[in-house]
């Protein structure tokens, strides 16, 4: 495939902030914008959104086909001699992701494939949706909130259609339980609610595990961690975070320590059905998870193809997890677009687990393609 027509702009994400949209040959791929962003995470844009806009719409590749999955080497390439730089990812995060993507996008559309199937010819599952449903931290506004970002629900079933309906039903039947009036960043439910009492009602609903995002560097200030009515060192962290997991029977718990602390990852107990997950700590950067690896840190590691960039770097992540039996969640950002690639991504990389919340059409849009790609399989 050659790239005709390449086109860069900025459209708003969900937040209403500004993100970048590009288009190849007239299909076009977004980039979502993360709140709690990690220490490590590639910069956005090679200098700004702005400047990224004309970058790409500068950029000649006439000379350069793409015709399989690797070939997004080239592309980079390219970027690099362009601008001068080291590392593609120099060229910034949303604004290689959401080229790199519509590349693909619009190589899916030249073979008449899927867009999944230009990752893998035979993709053997559909990922565990992994459903944000309660918020606290950096996504939600109210005044009196949990500490912890996110309370999450991971369904049972094998099939992703029943999950997704589990998830929303739940979803929908919280809010009055947790007395919630209103949605935060991510559809998920803003309550005064502390982090105990959301776990105790979390507890009591049939058919899911419960999931956590305590993204503990946000309140990680001078060694301690800050809490509403307490604050916790190191040792005192750890202590409770184990004594959560094994109370709720929590299968999922995304960074309970800051990002910079791998030893302290290492001593929350884990097992096959206790997964520890790098997000901050592992910022989607393989030097990271290279670290995690060695230090056993992890046990399952979230995947934001815009904590990165290169597509190319993404697939030797998955590569490099899946060898060290360390489980993958692809997720989506707090600020999302309607652009759906996420799930595709998700089947193509073969990935466990996919989070990209319950509710609100820019979280939706990814469950239901999620469905309609399962409808595609069982055909
Ligand atoms: C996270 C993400 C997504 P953000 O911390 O896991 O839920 O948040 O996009 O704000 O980094
Ligand atoms: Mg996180």
């Amino acid at each position: 495939m050659l790239l005709k027509r390449v086109n860069a702009r900025k459209i708003l994400d969900s937040r209403k902030e500004p993100t970048i949209e590009v288009s190849i040959n007239g299909i076009k791929a977004s980039s979502p914008s993360g709140k709690s962003t990690g220490k490590y995470e590639t910069p956005r844009y090679r200098k700004n959104l702005s400047q990224s806009v004309k970058d790409i719409n500068s950029l000649n590749f006439s000379k350069a086909a793409v015709n399989k999955f690797s070939d997004l080497s080239i592309i980079e390439e390219i970027i690099k001699k362009r601008f001068k730089l080291k590392d593609a990812k120099q060229f910034g995060a949303n604004a290689l992701f959401a080229l790199e993507s519509a590349i693909l996008k619009a190589l899916a559309k030249e073979k008449s494939l899927e867009l999944f199937q230009v990752l893998t010819k035979k993709p053997k599952k559909i990922p565990i949706p992994v459903g944000n449903a309660v918020g606290g931290g950096l996504h939600s506004h109210n005044k009196d909130k949990p500490t912890f970002q996110e309370f999450l629900l991971i369904p049972k079933e094998n099939s992703i259609k029943l999950n997704v309906k589990t998830i929303s039903q739940i979803h929908t039947k919280l809010k009055n339980k947790l007395k919630a009036k209103n949605k935060n960043d991510e559809g998920a439910w803003q309550t005064s609610l502390n982090n105990e009492q959301i776990l105790e009602i979390l507890s009591k609903q049939k058919n899911i595990r419960i999931g956590l995002d305590v993204a503990a560097s946000s309140f990680f200030k001078n060694g301690d961690y800050i809490y509403k009515n307490k604050t916790l060192n190191k040792q005192a962290q750890i202590h409770y975070i184990n004594s959560l997991i094994k109370d709720y029977n929590i299968l999922y718990c995304e960074d309970p320590l800051d990002e910079e602390d791998f030893e302290g990852f290492s001593k929350i107990k884990r097992s096959p059905t206790h997964l520890i997950v790098g997000d901050d700590l592992t910022a989607t950067q393989i030097s990271r998870l290279k670290k995690a690896i060695k230090t056993k840190a992890i046990n399952a590691m979230i995947i934001k193809p815009n904590q990165n960039g290169s597509l190319i770097e993404l697939a030797e992540i998955f590569k490099l997890c899946k060898k060290h039996n360390i489980k993958t969640i692809l997720s989506h950002r707090s600020g999302e677009t309607m652009d759906n690639a996420l799930a595709d991504l998700a089947v193509g990389f073969g990935a466990d687990f996919i989070k990209t919340g319950i509710s609100t059409k820019w979280r939706e849009v990814k469950l239901k393609r999620l469905v309609e790609i399962e409808g595609e399989m069982n055909e």
